[in-house]
């Protein structure tokens, strides 16, 4: 073959293996071979040649032409497999079945949350929230709590900073018993649920954020027959069955007389589910009720504690923690 044959058939087969697609690789054949192909016209050319020369010239070129030809059915067998092979991986057996979505839950809290509230709907209760960041006056001093008074040290407080600008992190739902009553008048029933926070250190059965319920029942005699009835019959609905209470004397500075609630189940101890009593005159009169006129009952219940009792947790600290294999337990 001469030179200029040779070099054709070098960029040639070249080109063919060079291609990537059937597409470049029938430009490419084409531009060899096809109508107005480089060999094709070369071919073509032989007719005018004398008859010894287009013999030897005729043989190269269909030498020539059988390799491009070779090359390019070579190369259409390597696209071939190649589209194959990533069709076989691109490839899904839509009849397999699937991988199940992993199920997501309410959290107990929220569900416990859910279901307080739906109880004290039932019985004529408004539901109120009030904010987390409480000034000094709504946490203690309306709550019958001076500065300086020893009760304040019942509650370990988060102050904001700086300390005398009277800002803490509410250690109790109560302040919104003053906040609701300053805009209602008697008679009214409310619970508040909430998120409260402590400087405490925690233990099975505190943590230094929880959840309250705040209750708050006041009118012309209410009295304590009336927090016993409403308290029981929570319970009752709550739990699914009686319960067994017991009230305890306590003391907080914004009731009188004051009491501990303390519940058990069976196969537990006594738990105190509870703070309440019947609201003090003080605090009546602080937000311009006539405590000769109405009275009443509040309590701030645990929230937290009930989901403890329900759900027969021995710790509460397991409800914040996010350990995915305790919450999948309430899916
Ligand atoms: C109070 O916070 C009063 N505000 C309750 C109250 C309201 C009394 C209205 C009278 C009238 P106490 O600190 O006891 O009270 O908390 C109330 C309830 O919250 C407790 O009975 C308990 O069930 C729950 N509790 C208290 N501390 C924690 C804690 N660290 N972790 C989880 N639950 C707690």
């Amino acid at each position: 073959m001469d030179n200029e044959l040779e070099q054709i058939k070098t960029q040639a087969i070249s080109e063919i293996q060079g291609s990537t697609t059937y597409h470049e690789l029938d430009t490419v054949f084409r531009s060899y071979l096809g109508r107005k192909g480089r060999v094709t016209l070369q071919l073509r050319a032989l007719s005018g040649m004398p008859i010894e020369e287009r013999k030897t010239r005729g043989s190269l070129l269909n030498g020539l032409k059988e390799n491009i030809e070779k090359a390019a059915q070579e190369k259409r067998s390597a696209l071939e497999t190649n589209k194959n092979k990533e069709e076989g991986a691109a490839w899904i057996d839509i009849t397999r079945p699937g991988t199940p979505l992993q199920k997501g839950s309410v959290h107990p809290l929220t569900r416990v949350g859910w279901e307080i509230e739906d109880i004290f709907v039932a019985m004529g209760f408004d539901v109120s929230d009030g904010p987390h960041v409480e000034t000094e006056y709504y946490n203690f001093e309306a709550l019958n709590i001076p500065a300086n008074h020893p009760a304040r040290d019942l509650w370990d407080t988060f102050w904001l900073k700086p300390k005398n600008a009277g800002y803490v992190l509410r250690t109790h739902t109560s302040p919104m018993q003053i906040r609701y009553m300053e805009k209602h008048q008697p008679p009214l029933r409310l619970i508040v649920p909430g998120r409260v926070f402590r400087y405490e250190a925690t233990d099975q059965s505190h943590h230094f954020q929880f959840n309250q319920v705040e209750g708050l029942m006041v009118g012309t005699d209410v009295s304590v027959a009336h927090f016993r009835a409403v308290i029981g019959e929570f319970f009752e609905k709550f739990f699914g069955t009686r319960v067994e209470t017991r009230l305890r004397p306590g003391f907080f500075p914004f009731v009188e007389p004051g009491f501990e609630v303390d519940m058990r189940r069976q196969g537990t101890g006594w738990l105190e589910m509870a703070g309440a009593g019947m609201v003090h005159p003080n605090v009546l009169k602080v937000v311009g009720y006539d405590p000769q006129k109405v009275s009443g009952f509040a309590f701030g219940m645990g929230w937290d504690r009930l989901a403890m009792m329900k759900y027969h947790i021995d710790d509460v600290r397991l409800f914040q923690e996010g350990d995915i294999r305790f919450l999948k337990q309430f899916v």
